[in-house]
């Protein structure tokens, strides 16, 4: 009975704990320019995973892109997931990964601090805080 009750809670212990965020920051947007960009570090301690998605109330569209260079040029493109494998650190950073923040509900502005709540593929989600300050230089 007890055994039984200790497994049920095992069971339903959600997988996203064995992810953990951090470097989180969004990127204070330049000027009126109606987008931005969110970049973090995900470790995985648990079995191999992908982000999925991303979604935020200040934020009207939230996509995961990569930047590559194509024929000399630094190009971003949308990517469906964003593969975590287990045991491993994945990094969002300027000029790589990112969460692209298109269109604002909100002004948004250095100091403030969006909630952003992530998706993974086993269907659990994170909500992360994230800052909103200047690049560094
Ligand atoms: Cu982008």
């Amino acid at each position: 009975m007890i055994l039984g009750l200790v497994l049920a809670f095992l069971m339903a212990a959600p997988s996203a704990s064995k992810i953990t965020v951090s470097d989180a920051w969004v990127m204070a947007p330049i000027g009126k320019q109606p987008m931005t960009a969110g970049f973090l570090t995900l470790h995985n301690s648990g079995a191999d995973s992908a982000l999925t998605g991303a979604s935020c109330d200040a934020i009207k569209d939230l996509e995961l892109h990569k930047m590559e260079e194509s024929g000399g040029k630094m190009r971003m493109t949308m990517v469906e997931r964003i593969a975590l494998p287990s045991g491993e650190d994945v990094r969002l950073h300027p000029g790589g990964l990112h969460l692209m923040m298109i269109g604002f509900t909100r002004p948004i502005k250095e100091g403030d601090v969006l909630v952003v709540r992530l998706r993974f593929a086993d269907g659990s989600t994170a909500d992360v805080k994230m800052p909103v300050r200047k690049r560094e230089a």
